[in-house]
């Protein structure tokens, strides 16, 4: 039997067992009040990477059912194992990765289910390890930016991986799964013009957005701006965008940027989009970047999945990311 640093069976049946993020060890902080001792916890056990789940989808517009987008990532994830070999590292031993449950959702408050997310992400940060947030709906992204904005100090920017903009720059209302991006941009310590948008396409995108986007000085690769210059150059570009003259970078990955193919439980799947292999060439660049410090990936509604596909994928890029920040911390 072959058993990790944890003392966990990583091989065998997938099925077995509690399915945390990847079977790792589960650590309860408390959520919505996080107990002080739990924040120790992680940072005694030298915990590098902490996986938790928002189950928010109360201001979806179309295809609901992400509220339970981080339990079936979580089983998805429970088919992945913790050696990667393109880095010849275990992702889980190095990184000392665990799960530390879901952050509370006050049902119908929007701004209070976002708070307890960015207390929880807060947390994490403050014991010194990288949150990842499982969605949930994209609104989720508003929850870690909060918790940067929070406890670190300096300027940050955002990777946003999305086939939408989500930049509803309308303040009259709260904020929703169309306008994170602009409730981003708004808090202190994040800069618009260190935020690169990639993946838009259709037609969700209002022209205000659009406008918005523009007036705020942020950098977008729409989808043909994708297909013109490629992967690697848009990987180059964003980064030097939300790199430059920051401290860090936050990244958020919608499971929509992807072609509706490879996405059926994908809340707003819409075709055009990239290649799993397009998005997965890209991610040893970002998830080893010294300046990442937190992402998200969101948007799955399993009950519109088929065969666990789209949930296997976001699991799976999560993994990647993994693998090449354990890599990276390993040297
Ligand atoms: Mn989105």
């Amino acid at each position: 039997m072959a058993v990790n640093a944890h003392g966990l069976r990583w091989n065998g049946i997938t099925d077995a067992g509690i399915s945390t993020f990847m079977k790792a060890p589960w650590i309860e902080m408390g959520s919505p009040v996080i107990k002080k001792e739990k924040i120790e916890e992680l940072r005694e056990k030298g915990v590098k990477a902490a996986v938790f789940g928002i189950p928010f989808d109360g201001t979806t517009t179309s295809r609901v059912g992400s509220s339970s987008g981080p339990r079936a990532i979580r089983h998805a994830s429970c088919y992945y194992d913790s050696y990667h070999h393109d880095y010849g590292v275990y992702m889980a031993e190095e990184l000392k990765l665990c799960d530390c449950g879901d952050s509370y959702i006050e049902v119908g408050d929007v701004n209070k289910s976002m708070q307890y997310g960015a207390d929880l992400a807060a947390s994490i940060l403050k014991a010194g390890a990288m949150p990842i947030i499982i969605g949930g709906e994209h609104t989720v992204s508003l929850a870690g930016a909060k918790a940067i904005d929070q406890v670190l100090e300096g300027r940050y920017g955002l990777i946003h991986f999305d086939c939408h903009l989500d930049a509803d720059p309308d303040t009259s209302r709260s904020v929703y799964h169309g306008s994170q991006v602009a409730a981003i941009s708004r808090l202190e310590s994040f800069s618009s013009q260190n935020f690169a948008l990639i993946g838009m396409r259709g037609t969700l995108n209002a022209k205000e957005y659009w406008d918005f986007v523009e007036n705020e000085g942020m950098t977008c690769f729409s989808m043909r701006k994708f297909l013109e210059l490629g992967p690697n150059k848009v990987m180059e570009q964003a980064l030097e965008v939300a790199t430059k003259g920051t401290d860090g970078f936050y990244l958020s990955i919608d499971m929509d940027v992807l072609e509706s193919a490879y996405v059926p439980g994908a809340e707003a799947f819409t075709p055009f989009g990239l290649t799993v292999r397009e998005l997965w060439s890209m991610l040893p660049e970002i998830g080893s970047h010294k300046k990442l410090v937190g992402f998200d990936v969101v948007e799955v509604s399993p009950h519109y999945d088929h065969s666990e596909l789209t949930a296997m994928t976001a699991a799976g890029i999560i993994v990647e990311l993994l693998a090449a920040r354990a890599s990276s911390l390993a040297g």
